[in-house]
């Protein structure tokens, strides 16, 4: 095995680098992904180019979605194939989530900035295939940070629930909805 002693900022990077690829540009390296966004190792690796100074092997990729913070990868069951459990833009992907009862609060991070749209439009995917939430309001602040000034909306996802709308969880624990509407915005505050 080689190549597995990274430092935090070489597992943040290769981490970044597989979510731009397999989450929303496979076709930045030529890689292809099936419909259920899994692309093969052996591709992955020979596509890609130098990463920084590293270059990409089994044993790096293995070591990322191990050490990987939010559990972004997946590994498939035959070890040949890897994908991300959420995020994606790609709208050729479909993970075939189940659809799943959620808790009775959900917590969406955002920034001040995008307040006065979510208010007239209600919480809607913009890039991604999906409205991502989480159960912990800690969760929500590190995603709202991202982007600014912190806004922590407070979901009414039992209210959602009882009214028929759909949600998935990701393996990662990441909840997932299509769009939430402004009535079932049940209020936010500025961190
Ligand atoms: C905002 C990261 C204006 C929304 C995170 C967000 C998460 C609106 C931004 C995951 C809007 C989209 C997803 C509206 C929503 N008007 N702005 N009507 N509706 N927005 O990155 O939820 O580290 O696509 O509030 O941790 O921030 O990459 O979504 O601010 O889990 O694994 O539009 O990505 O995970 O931004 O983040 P994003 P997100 P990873």
């Amino acid at each position: 095995m080689k190549n597995t002693n990274l430092s935090k900022s070489q597992d943040k990077q290769i981490s970044k680098y597989l979510s731009y690829i397999l989450r929303h540009q496979p076709e930045s390296i030529a890689l292809q992904l099936d419909h259920e966004g899994w692309a093969n190792l052996q591709h992955l690796i020979l596509q890609s180019k130098n990463i920084g100074n590293m270059q990409l092997d089994l044993a790096t990729i293995y070591a990322v979605v191990e050490s990987n913070d939010k559990q972004r990868f997946q590994i498939s069951a035959d070890g040949l194939n890897i994908r991300a459990v959420q995020g994606h833009s790609n709208i050729n992907v479909d993970l075939n989530f189940v659809v799943k009862q959620p808790p009775d609060l959900l917590y969406h991070g955002t920034a001040t900035r995008f307040i006065e749209s979510i208010m007239a439009k209600g919480l809607i995917p913009m890039q991604r295939q999906y409205v991502h939430l989480s159960e912990q309001q800690y969760t929500a602040v590190q995603v709202g940070q991202r982007y600014g000034k912190v806004v922590i909306l407070k979901i009414d996802s039992q209210q959602m629930h009882a009214q028929g709308f759909q949600f998935f969880q990701a393996k990662n624990g990441v909840w997932l909805t299509r769009h939430v509407p402004i009535a079932f915005i049940d209020g936010y505050e500025v961190d």
